[in-house]
């Protein structure tokens, strides 16, 4: 049985599984890709990670792995070449992480959110789909009111476009020179999302831009590697049949304070909370484990980033 096979819990529309589609093109890897709704409920993924419910989740064998900062640092650590960090500068390339995931993202998904036709982009979306996204990000800002408030985020999005814009400026095909890396994933996430959930938004933003189409086209080009669908059920039976890999103990470095076996729950800390409980099995400097037993999956490892997301004692 194969536990090394690479599963990723995902649906095509979502930017975030898209970050790591182009991960698998660029390193050129074969992965079984599970979908799961867009909008709760999500009845096939929630048993692998207790209740986490964001897009996407990557599972090996009985071990999730949850937030693509971890998934990333995950498939570049097993499959090395080619590398992420094509420049060599893996720690800016992660760094880059708290930018996109936090005020560019956060600016694009309010434009969206607050855009006369949310459904303009003709997406295959459940009705529910706005009322969901609405809950999840009220953390961030209050959808019922973002009118008066566009014309600023606009404005917001304008100037991290600038960025990329600069980075382009000397004819490079992407960001960091020659060779696609993560840093061209989280740039590209906002253009990706809008030109698909708000058209008219992105071609506000982009249209006048032929740097970035061209850029965006070089992406598209790297393919996403070898996708191979696999059933729900049978991605939950793969959890059932394993056992996660050995707990790695409470990092020696940790301030944490708190034991190996402590109930805890984990939760994202800036939209889409969720407690998901369990006993801390093992952190590293960058991340957190947790044992949990569940009746479809048995004993599975959750494994969540440290950055944007909170850890206490159950
Ligand atoms: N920080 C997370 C964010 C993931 C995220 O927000 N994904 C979006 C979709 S692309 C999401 O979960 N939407 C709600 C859902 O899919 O249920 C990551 O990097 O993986």
């Amino acid at each position: 049985m194969a536990t090394h096979e690479l599963i990723l819990h995902h649906y095509d529309e979502a930017p975030f599984a898209e970050k790591i589609r182009m991960v698998f093109g660029i390193k050129n890897l074969t992965w079984r890709s599970v979908i799961q709704p867009s909008a709760m409920p999500k009845p096939d993924l929630i048993p692998l990670t207790g209740g986490y419910r964001r897009t996407p989740v990557f599972q090996v064998g009985a071990d999730i792995y949850c937030d693509t900062q971890l998934i990333a640092a995950w498939l570049e650590a097993q499959h090395p070449q080619p590398s992420l960090f094509p420049d060599g500068n893996p720690g800016l390339g992660m760094a880059l992480g708290s930018w996109a995931n936090g005020p560019y993202v956060v600016t694009s998904v309010a434009i969206y959110m607050g855009a006369e036709d949310p459904f303009a982009g003709q997406l295959d979306l459940p009705a529910h789909f706005h009322e969901d996204r609405k809950k999840m990000w009220r953390r961030q800002f209050d959808t019922d009111a973002l009118g008066p408030r566009l014309a600023g985020y606009r404005s917001q999005l304008d100037a991290h476009t600038d960025f990329v814009n600069r980075q382009l400026a000397d004819g490079r095909p992407f960001l960091l020179g020659d060779r696609p890396g993560w840093v061209d994933m989280h740039a590209m996430w906002d253009p990706w999302f809008l030109y698909r959930f708000a058209p008219g938004e992105a071609e506000r933003a982009y249209g006048r831009f032929p740097a970035i189409a061209a850029w965006l086209a070089r992406l598209a080009a790297i393919g996403q590697g070898t996708r191979v669908e696999m059933a729900n059920a049978e991605a939950l039976d793969i959890a059932r049949d394993h056992e996660p890999l050995p707990a790695t103990g409470i990092d020696a470095h940790d301030p944490i304070g708190i034991a190996a076996g402590t109930p805890v729950k984990v939760s994202p800390a800036d939209y889409a909370e969720a407690e998901v409980e369990g006993e801390l099995v093992g952190t590293t400097v960058s991340s957190v484990t947790l044992r949990r037993n569940d009746p479809r999956v048995g004993t599975v490892h959750v494994h969540f980033p440290k950055i944007g997301y909170s850890v206490a004692p159950a």
